[in-house]
């Protein structure tokens, strides 16, 4: 009886240990609710796949691009979500900072404040060509149509390269192709709708008749899905609490971003460079990116969420952050260039925002 008692006694230890280190391991491995800490994420080079689910996943060990993540009640800066697609997404705090630059080139004067009333999610990295296929269905090849230039080109392809001839009427098909997949409330609307497919071809000359229809194009209110960030989004997300022409500094280094004298002829895959401190990679170089603004010459007054101009008589619409196919004023943070939505380029992409 007594052996008996022994015996029981020490399985009863044994199996408390096993239990223990078995709840530890749990514990280790569990995903912290899916936020990653981009001041701590693996570095870009071993995570440069933003559009590969499995080897993000396998890496971090801390994202699970087939689950969508709650939302968190109170992200930090920087805080990462990845929707069911996949597409990671970081937290950008609301706040008021200075747009535009006293830098003549940039296009962006007078700097004056603007306050960004409610944080937003950002997209970490430009639509990579894998993201823009699992939504649209289309390659790269099929998309290359125009180029503003005359003569078009591939400049990169591959899952983790950035989408390009991209205009802006197929950004915002993408935006609410995507809402749609993910179960969100798109965010655009034309002619009274939502869903792209009651749209028609998106327009791709400057002659299109159908211009005149997509150009009425509104944000539905209260919308929970993609949109294009709006330009004022884009630069305090760019800034990322600096006031340097770049956001690594007064002068561009080979680390502030891919442009042309240091990609090679093309794009590159996304986040091959530092992340700024949001988290977000390529926001200066690689290709320039849609927004949402038309545009209009900045006044000095402080404006609260401003969307731009709504006038179609400003038609162009704006783009941000330079190419790879730009030299170094391009990238700054402030400056700002435009086409017609009509256009592509083999330099042109984009990234989304949603709330
Ligand atoms: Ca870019």
């Amino acid at each position: 009886m007594k052996n008996r008692n022994i015996f029981w006694t020490i399985a009863l230890i044994i199996l408390t240990v096993l239990m223990t280190i078995s709840c530890r391991a749990r514990t280790v491995n569990t995903p912290d609710a899916g936020v990653e800490n981009p001041q701590t994420a693996v570095p870009a080079a071993e995570s440069s796949n933003p559009g590969d689910d499995s080897a993000s996943s396998a890496d971090t060990g801390t994202e699970n691009p087939q689950t969508a993540v709650a939302l968190s009640n109170n992200p930090n800066p920087g805080d990462v979500i990845v929707s069911a697609t996949g597409i990671s997404m970081a937290w950008i705090p609301a706040g008021t900072f200075t747009m535009g630059s006293n830098i003549e080139l940039d296009f962006a004067q007078p700097p004056h404040r603007v306050t960004l009333t409610n944080g937003f999610y950002m997209s970490n990295y430009e639509i990579t060509q894998a993201q823009w296929t699992a939504v649209m269905g289309t390659n790269i090849q099929q998309q290359e149509r125009y180029y503003y230039g005359g003569v078009g080109a591939l400049s990169g392809v591959g899952a983790n390269y950035p989408m390009y001839y991209v205009n802006w009427f197929d950004a915002i098909v993408f935006c609410n192709m995507l809402s749609i997949k993910e179960g969100l409330t798109p965010a655009y609307s034309i002619n009274n709708s939502t869903n792209p497919d009651d749209w028609g071809p998106v327009p791709a000359s400057w002659n299109d008749p159908a211009l005149a229809v997509w150009e009425t194009v509104t944000i539905a209110a209260n919308s929970t899905g993609y949109r294009l960030p709006t330009e004022a989004e884009w630069e305090y997300a760019c800034r990322a609490g600096t006031t340097t022409a770049y956001n690594t500094g007064n002068t561009i280094t080979d680390n502030t971003g891919w442009y042309r004298h240091n990609s090679a002829d093309g794009t590159s895959e996304a986040g091959g460079k530092p992340a700024n401190a949001w988290g977000l990679y390529d926001m200066h170089g690689n290709v320039s990116e849609w927004v949402w603004d038309r545009l209009d010459e900045y006044t000095a007054g402080a404006k609260t969420d401003p969307t731009g101009p709504s006038a179609t008589d400003d038609r162009v619409r704006v783009l941000r952050g330079g190419s790879w196919n730009d030299y170094e004023e391009p990238l700054r943070s402030a400056y700002r260039d435009s086409f017609s939505p009509e256009g592509s380029s083999n330099a042109w992409g984009f990234r989304l925002v949603r709330p």
